[in-house]
Formats: C-alpha cells, sequence, structure tokens
C-alpha cells in the first residue's frame, strides 16, 4: 500500500491509523504548490481531483475521501478495533463523526484561508466553525474519545483538525510579535496558553512556527539589505550561526529531559 501524503495536512488522518495497524505501507510525498510528486509526477495523473490524501493498495487500486479511507483501513485490520462492526449502532456513530469532522469542521476550515473572501465574510464562517468545535467540546468534556472510552478512526480524523485549530490559534498569537520589541516566541508560547493549550503544546507550536517564519523575515531582511553586506561580513554570519546552533542543541536536549505530559488540553 502507498500514501500519497502532504506534510502538515490532513493525509495526516489515514496516516496515523496505517501505523496503528500496523501494516507495511509506503509513503509519497505530494507538493500542494506545484502538484507534483518529487520526480517530477503530476499528481493530478493519480488523483484528478488533486488532493491529498490518496491511498494506493497493491494491486493499483486508488481510494480517495479520508471518510472512505479510514473505513476501508479499518474493516482491513478489524481485530484492530479501531472501526465497529458493520451494522452495529456503533458504527453508524463513527460515520456520524466521520461525516461532521469531514463536512462541518474539515470543509469550515478552507474559507478561512481564502484571500479573495472579505473579512466579514470569513468572520461568517469564522463563527460557525467556532460553534461545531464548541459543540465538539461539550460532547467531548466527559469523555477520551469521540464514542466514550472506545478509541476509532474517527478520532484520527478528528485529532488531526484539532491540531489545526491549534496551530491557528498560535499563529493568531504570533501577529503580537509585529508590536514592536514583543517577542515571537513570548507572544506565540503565552498566546498559546491563554487560548487553552498546555505550555508544552504552544512551545511545540512556537517552534514549529518559527521555521518558516525566521526564514521568511530572515530572507526578506537579507534581500532588503543586502547593498549593505561585504564578504567581510561573513565570518560573523559564521560565529552567530554556530553560536545559536550550540544553544539550540543545549536547550532541545533540555526539553528532551523533561516529563512527557500531553500535547495540549485537548488532543
Ligand atoms: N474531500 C477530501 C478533501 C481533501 C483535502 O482537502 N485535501 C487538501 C489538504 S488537507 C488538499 O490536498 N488540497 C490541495 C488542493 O485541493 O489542491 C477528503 O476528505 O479527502
Amino acid at each position: 500500500m502507498k500514501l500519497y501524503y502532504a506534510p502538515g495536512a490532513c493525509s495526516l488522518a489515514p496516516h496515523i491509523v496505517l501505523n496503528e495497524l500496523g501494516v507495511s505501507f509506503e509513503t509519497e510525498a505530494v507538493s500542494l504548490k506545484t502538484h507534483k510528486l518529487a520526480d517530477g509526477t503530476d499528481f493530478y495523473t493519480i488523483n484528478p481531483k488533486g488532493y491529498v490524501p490518496v491511498l494506493e493498495l497493491d494491486d493499483g487500486t486508488r481510494l480517495t475521501e479520508i471518510a472512505a479511507m479510514l473505513q476501508y483501513l479499518g474493516d482491513l485490520v478489524p481485530e484492530a478495533g479501531l472501526l465497529p462492526a458493520a451494522g452495529s449502532m456503533e458504527r453508524y456513530r463513527v460515520l456520524e463523526w466521520l461525516t461532521f469532522i469531514s463536512s462541518e469542521l474539515h470543509k469550515g476550515f478552507s474559507p478561512l484561508f481564502n484571500a479573495a473572501f472579505p473579512e466579514d465574510v470569513r468572520q461568517v464562517f469564522r463563527d460557525r466553525l467556532a460553534r461545531r468545535f464548541e459543540y465538539l467540546d461539550g460532547h467531548l468534556a466527559d469523555k477520551t474519545y469521540l464514542l466514550g472510552d472506545r478509541y476509532t478512526v474517527a478520532d484520527a480524523y478528528a485529532y488531526t483538525i484539532l491540531s489545526w485549530k491549534d496551530a491557528l490559534k498560535v499563529g493568531f498569537a504570533q501577529a503580537f510579535a509585529l508590536i514592536p520589541g514583543t517577542s515571537r516566541s513570548g507572544a506565540t508560547i503565552i498566546g498559546g496558553m491563554l487560548f487553552g493549550l498546555s505550555r508544552r503544546a504552544a512551545t511545540e507550536f512556537s517552534f514549529f512556527l518559527a521555521v518558516p517564519t525566521l526564514v521568511a523575515a530572515g530572507g526578506y531582511d537579507f534581500i532588503k539589505h543586502r547593498a549593505l553586506l561585504s564578504s567581510a561580513d561573513l565570518g560573523m554570519f559564521g560565529v552567530g550561526l554556530v553560536a545559536a546552533f550550540l544553544a539550540a542543541t543545549l536547550l532541545a536536549a533540555a526539553g528532551a529531559a523533561l516529563p512527557a505530559n500531553g500535547r495540549s488540553s485537548r488532543t
């Protein structure tokens, strides 16, 4: 089996389930920017709909749509217990959740990332999404999993979408770093925690958000001020890079020594 996926995308849901099932599978990364594979293959020849995930079976059959894929995977290894038996009420509950996550949560995010929508229209979608999350929040208030105490494929999908919600909150908090003198990591960690994330989850999101942010900000600054730079500055950059690398290694080692508690208050 092969899973066509994109890092950070919803293909994480079948990816989690494939790992949970313990079946052997390969992965193939897809660039959602170019819609190409690493070898240049046009992804539309794999999935004419152009989106991940795609599950390719050993006989070459391809399956798309997360809700269908998760049911296929759950039925593939019934003894793993990730999907209740067909015909049972519990099975219909899983289908109910898969449909809710797909149509109300997953697709509810799309307008928020669409710059073509004016802010007031996006606010309508944001409010709608907030109501859906409130419902989910209330449902999970006294439960460990969507079906109560039983972990199913629907939880893997919900986790994937909830991690976007957390990422959105931390991204919002990062905007405060635009205020001169405000620390980016301080704003994202404190903001994330105020939004209900655990310290560890807020720190992790802040760290991963730092990579594209600093590359983009550093690249922009470099281009803007390139006329001021000369080869004599290279030594200074080298010292800075080595010092940053050593400090990061020390911090990572200290972080690894911390006790591994939950990633966030909800996920
Ligand atoms: N209905 C699809 C939606 C999949 C989807 O939205 N995939 C996104 C990533 S999360 C994607 O690949 N978007 C790229 C595109 O549409 O071009 C499913 O449930 O599998």
